[in-house]
């Protein structure tokens, strides 16, 4: 956190007033009718906060929260995570490798045969592999370290469950950055001094009363505003329905660019600006010699607050590196906008208050670095950084950004490290000369290519001789590029351990697999409205654990026993005690500026609101003194060359923003020749990533015969014979799949998309298999953006595609394992 941003914090917590508790739930509750048997709990998920009704043992109805003025239908697909067909029920071993453990055939991972074991079994197992990590190879063996999206709740949150009992037991390679953001949240502390992509932006009140024209840079906020990553309430749609209605006014213009029309268009009815896939930067260069060109840019604001704006000067003139001037004429040959509209686009962001909102899209692609650092150098030449409803953010369509925040404090967690560190079992820190953290998106490099040495960040990386990975909380046969790459992957490993509550392709690729259960089956607490921190909620367990699965805090708690530490890593404390311990934590570091109940209260209640926050403009302090209140970077400046990154000497991530081709691009870039067609894949409408795909009767709300939608240009998909509700196998060298298709008059020639998070479903284990359901990781390249972050660039895909007139295969993906009896 920046020291402004603390500040502010400060500032806020002192002028607030006492939070309140809302009477609202209670009274539903005793107005219950008979037909509406049961009990109405409070709990919560990242797709909304919520009542549920619990009558019979069974959750029967599900409410949003009365906060909540804008819920998205995800609540619609949350009873169906619960009662899934694919939910673990037991315990299970691989049996290939229940048979030969380490020695098993592991081009048989994957085939899905599986065999029930007891929970004392199934533990034993897990910690005998891992004795075996550390006592036969070192702690570079063994990689436990990925995590992703685990389920809301501040105590049962699963990674730190894992992370402290391994960590207990030995040392283990670890990872930074994630996948959401690897390239930008590298990038841009160099730049603006701060990750950027999870800073508190600028309050919507402001944009709305001072912007004038709003550009949604890859940015579709009305998508992607739906899920948060606490128990999201959905706020910042109120200023969303205020901006519709600024826009049908005239009073604000609002233009997305993007290759395709986002939700968010449609629901603003606002402007379009097309562009070719992954041509942002040879557009954002013209508009800057436009401005350049043209005089029109701020020389005052940046003679004050940038630094290198004349080593960055040159390259736009053509004067070095590549030697080609970047006019609107060249770009428009890249980009596909006209010179003519380029040159009045650059015009039109110096005109009035302009305010630019970038999404996380582009820059998970290769050399995803680029748009994000040259977006800012736009930003500084337009000279509104700092300013009321100008300047330039990347965080709002995520986690209810933009919503003022309370300032107050949010409930913290159950503590990922031992207590006592110098108690581990193994103390062994010796990596062989291998590194001991790897980006995250590196890992299935790790295990291909130990010893390999690649540049991360300035720094060298060796890559450890990964043997062993458990994966708790994240899907890395969703999460991840190129299934056939880590098919081969996955044949060199010894052993994989999953912990989830459903069985998804990750499972089907692990050894053993340990059934947790869903947040609705345990007790926790969790902040409500992310960004905003506008409430603590409580999360009542609505129905007792289903099947044999265990909450991860026991899960772990049990595996800790294994090497005699139970006590220590519960501190002899149970679920609920940890629970209230974490509300009581929560209110004494709140205590200076709202008052909080007792945690009976607030348990029974279900809530503690803190109301709202006070308004706010990202970077304002630094523009009043940049001196006092510089920016994080290596100058305190905006950096439009970076002397840091120059001196690192890479090849594709340079000293300032510059235009690189990309290893696959489509209207004409590499590989367009065979495999036409850019495929997007962006984030889910109906689900967060792999999560509620397992909800089958809110899955068919979607599905076509039973797959996920391939969303395809009509032309294009003319061309091919191929109509609405078709099934269409989608290929390139990598892989294939099945999808079904949907025209959409969204979707420009050239582009089409699958939404991540669709489960991998393979015929079988073998490389090469059809991929039954539709991921589109199948067909995506596990190359990183650059030597800079090594993040992922999942959106640099070229595809083709066909009618599928084959005998159609059942789709593989939702039936859990094949139990060998
Ligand atoms: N092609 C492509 N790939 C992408 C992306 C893309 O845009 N395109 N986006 C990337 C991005 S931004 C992200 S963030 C990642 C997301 O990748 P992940 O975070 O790995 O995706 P999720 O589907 O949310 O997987 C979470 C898994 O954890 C399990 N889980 C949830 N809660 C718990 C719990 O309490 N205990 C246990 N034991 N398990 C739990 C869920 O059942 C689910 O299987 O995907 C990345 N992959
Ligand atoms: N409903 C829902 N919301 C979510 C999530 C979810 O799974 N479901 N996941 C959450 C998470 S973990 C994350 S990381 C964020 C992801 O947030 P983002 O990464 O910003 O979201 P995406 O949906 O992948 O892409 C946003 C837009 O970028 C456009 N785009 C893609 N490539 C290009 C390009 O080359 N140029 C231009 N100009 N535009 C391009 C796409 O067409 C799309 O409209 O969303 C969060 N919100
Ligand atoms: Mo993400």
């Amino acid at each position: 956190m920046s020291i402004s941003r603390r500040s502010f914090l400060k500032g806020l917590l002192a002028s607030s007033g006492a939070a309140l508790v809302g009477p609202g739930l209670l009274q539903v509750a005793h107005a219950a009718t008979a037909e509406e048997a049961g009990k109405w709990k409070v709990s919560g998920s990242h797709w909304g906060a919520f009542r549920a009704r619990v009558y019979a043992g069974k959750v029967q109805e599900i409410k949003p929260f009365n906060v909540d003025k804008y819920p998205t239908d995800m609540l619609n697909g949350i009873k169906g995570i619960i009662y899934s067909p694919s939910r673990i029920r037991y315990p299970m071993v691989r049996y290939e490798w229940y048979l030969n453990r380490d020695k098993s055939d592991t081009t048989k991972r994957g085939d899905n045969r599986f065999i029930r074991v007891t929970w004392d079994e199934a533990i034993t197992l897990f910690h005998d592999e891992l004795e075996r990590m550390q006592t036969q190879y070192g702690p570079w063996a063994l990689h436990a370290g990925s995590t992703g999206w685990r389920q809301t709740g501040q105590f049962h949150a699963c990674g730190n469950h894992m992370a402290r009992a391994i960590a207990m037991h030995g040392y283990s390679v670890n990872k930074v950055g994630d996948y959401s953001t690897g390239a930008g949240q590298t990038i841009m502390p160099y730049v603006l001094g701060t990750t950027e992509v999870y800073a508190q932006g600028s309050s919507w009140p402001v944009i709305l009363k001072e912007s004038k024209t709003i550009i949604l840079w890859a940015d579709d906020l009305v998508k992607n505003l739906q899920v948060g990553w606490n128990c999201e309430t959905h706020e910042s749609f109120e200023y969303l329905e205020q901006l519709k209605d600024k826009i049908a006014k005239k009073e604000i213009r609002v233009i997305s660019i993007d290759p395709v029309v986002t939700k968010t268009q449609d629901y603003l009815d606002c402007e379009h600006q097309y562009i070719n896939p992954q041509t942002d930067v040879p557009f954002m260069l013209a508009m800057a010699h436009t401005l350049y060109k043209e005089e029109l840019y701020d020389k005052k604001f940046i003679d004050t607050y940038a630094l290198g704006f004349e080593e960055f000067v040159p390259y736009l003139l053509g004067e070095t590196k590549d030697k080609v001037e970047k006019t609107p004429e060249w770009a428009s040959a890249i980009c596909g906008i006209k010179a003519d509209d380029i040159r009045e686009f650059a015009r039109l962001l110096v005109k009035q208050r302009t305010q630019i909102m970038v999404g996380w899209s582009i820059q998970r692609q290769q050399h995803g670095e680029q748009p994000y650092w040259m977006a800012a150098v736009l930003a500084t030449m337009m000279g509104q950084i700092g300013l009321p409803g100008g300047g330039i953010s990347y965080s709002h369509h995520y986690s209810s950004v933009g919503v003022s925040s309370t300032g107050a404090a949010g409930p913290g967690g159950f503590p990922r490290n031992p207590d006592k560190p110098d108690n581990r079992i193994h103390k062994n820190q010796d990596f062989n000369g291998y590194s001991s953290t790897i980006p995250v998106a590196r890992w299935v490099d790790c295990i291909l290519e130990p010893g390999k040495k690649i540049q991360a960040n300035g720094a060298t990386i060796t890559l450890p001789d990964v043997k062993m990975m458990v994966f708790s909380g994240c899907n890395p046969w969703h999460h991840h590029q190129d299934r056939n790459n880590m098919k081969k992957a996955f044949h060199k490993l010894e052993t994989v351990v999953s912990i989830d509550f459903t069985w998804t392709a990750t499972c089907r690729f692990s050894d053993i697999v340990l059934p947790a259960c869903t947040q609705w089956e345990r007790n926790d607490l969790d902040l409500y409205g992310s960004y905003s921190a506008r409430g603590v909620i409580a999360m009542h367990k609505l129905v007792d654990p289903l099947f044999q699965s265990k909450t991860d805090f026991e899960i772990f708690a049990l595996l800790a026993g294994k090497f005699g530490q139970q006590q220590d890593y519960t501190r002899g404390k149970t679920e609920m005690q940890w629970v209230e311990e974490l509300y009581n934590d929560c209110a004494t570091a709140n205590k200076a500026g709202f008052e909080m109940p007792d945690f009976n209260t607030f348990w029974k209640e279900g809530f503690v609101d803190f109301g709202k926050g006070e308004d706010w403009v990202r970077q304002a302090d630094f523009r009043e003194d940049p001196e006092i209140n510089a920016l994080g970077t290596p100058s305190g400046f905006i950096e439009i060359f970076s002397r840091k990154i120059d001196r690192y000497g890479y090849k594709e991530c340079q000293g300032h923003p510059m235009w690189f081709e990309k290893s696959e691009r489509s209207h004409g870039g590499p590989g367009s020749d065979k495999h036409p067609i850019w495929l997007q894949s962006c984030h889910p409408n109906k689900r967060l990533h792999s999560q509620m795909c397992d909800s089958q009767q809110f899955r068919e709300t979607y599905t076509v015969k039973g797959r996920e939608p391939i969303y395809l240009n009509a032309q294009d998909a003319q061309h091919r014979g191929i109509k609405s509700g078709d099934l269409v196998r989608v290929f390139n060298l990598r892989g294939q799949l099945l999808a079904g298709a949907v025209i959409s008059k969204n979707y420009p020639t050239g582009v089409a998309r699958i939404e991540e998070g669709a489960w991998y479903a393979p015929i079988d284990e073998s490389i090469g298999s059809l991929d039954t359901y539709g991921d589109p990781n199948t067909l995506t390249q596990d190359i990183p953006t650059s030597e800079l972050a090594q993040a992922t660039s999942a959106n640099t895909c070229q595809v083709e595609y066909e009618k599928f007139t084959g005998k159609v295969p059942a789709v593989t993906a939702f039936n859990g394992p094949n139990e060998v009896a």
